[in-house]
């Protein structure tokens, strides 16, 4: 039989077999199970189907757990399961006729309620799966589009920029929008990377609405802090850099990753030293054939300890072949 160690930490995220799901899935103090596929599903409550399909460290599952009994419910669209410190939220829509900037609006407006009727202001982390990233709909790339009705959703009262958190946009190949996220009533660290104009404060033509996410943010729950790295790409200032360049593409985000860990070193003094000391990592990868070349690469940059998942995915600036995002639990 398996048995899940029970920890005691007010929020843990582990990697598991995936023997272990139904445990898992029985186990009521399971916030969250995430796993891949060719579609984003929500099949029950607690499993997050991502439709970005992994091409490499999909054997094990991502289960984030907490050491209180969740209530779980759904307010409109978006199902919850909440603690005394935090609420974690899937939402999934079909992307019929409707256009993806009031698709997006409408997530975050019931992402929104969902914060204050339940009173955890504070986003943390969120993670956005959208079909066809790059396809231009009433000339306007999809991506763009995203952002405008982000921006239109949230709380963009004075000193926003601050409180936002780290955050993944990339595509699918399906016809949905998943959105997951996390929310606590207290505040985290946003982290900001200072050879990258911070994504808020982007010139008008990456979009007409700023996006709206932070670079990294540091969290501690209970006795533990968290670090969450958002998606990061081969950019320095506002501009891709090396463009259509594997390698060298990955070598920036590596570098860029290095100098969020550091600036969260400088001013939150979390004790890791690079993304070698990183607790998992996803690999967003536009082409499947560059797999091999990536593995290795990154194997030599980040060693083997940290776990690395590959998912097949579009990035939301066609000249990027791939973005990088991590997390590191003490
Ligand atoms: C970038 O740095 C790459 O819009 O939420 C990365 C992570 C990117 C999150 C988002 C976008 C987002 O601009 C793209």
């Amino acid at each position: 039989m398996n048995t899940i160690s029970r920890n005691n930490s007010l929020l843990d995220i582990q990697y598991q077999q995936r023997e272990t799901l139904s445990d898992a899935l029985s186990d009521p103090y399971t916030l969250a199970i995430i796993d891949f596929a060719d579609q984003s599903q929500l099949p029950d409550d607690k499993r997050i189907i991502i439709g970005t399909p992994a091409l490499a460290g999909g054997d094990l599952l991502e289960v984030w757990r907490t050491d209180e009994l969740p209530e779980s419910g759904m307010l409109g669209d978006v199902h919850y399961r909440r603690t005394s410190t935090l609420i974690f939220g899937q939402v999934l829509v079909a992307n019929d006729n409707d256009s993806i900037e009031s698709i997006t609006q409408s997530i975050y407006q019931q992402i929104n309620r969902l914060q204050q009727e339940f009173g955890y202001p504070q986003m943390i982390r969120v993670w956005n799966y959208l079909s066809s990233i790059n396809r231009y709909d009433d000339g306007m790339e999809r991506y763009q589009s995203f952002c405008v009705g982000r921006h239109q959703a949230i709380d963009t009262s004075s000193g926003f920029e601050s409180h936002l958190p780290a955050a993944t946009a990339v595509g699918t190949h399906d016809d949905n929008v998943l959105v997951y996220f996390i929310a606590a009533r207290e505040d985290g660290l946003q982290i900001e990377n200072p050879l990258q104009v911070s994504a808020f404060d982007y010139p008008a033509r990456y979009a007409p609405k700023s996006p709206a996410f932070s670079r990294a943010m540091v969290k501690q729950w209970g006795k533990s802090k968290h670090l969450y790295i958002s998606g990061t790409a081969s950019i320095l200032g506002h501009e891709t850099r090396h463009k259509y360049k594997l390698l060298e593409q990955l070598d920036e985000c590596l570098n860029n990753m290095d100098i969020l860990i550091t600036e969260a070193n400088k001013q939150a003094d979390i004790g890791i030293q690079d993304v070698s000391d990183l607790t998992g990592i996803k690999l967003y990868l536009r082409q499947q054939e560059d797999l091999e070349a990536v593995i290795s690469h990154l194997r030599k940059r980040a060693g083997n300890k940290v776990h690395v998942a590959v998912l097949h995915a579009d990035i939301c600036r066609d000249d990027l072949l791939l973005e990088i995002e991590g997390f590191w639990v003490e």
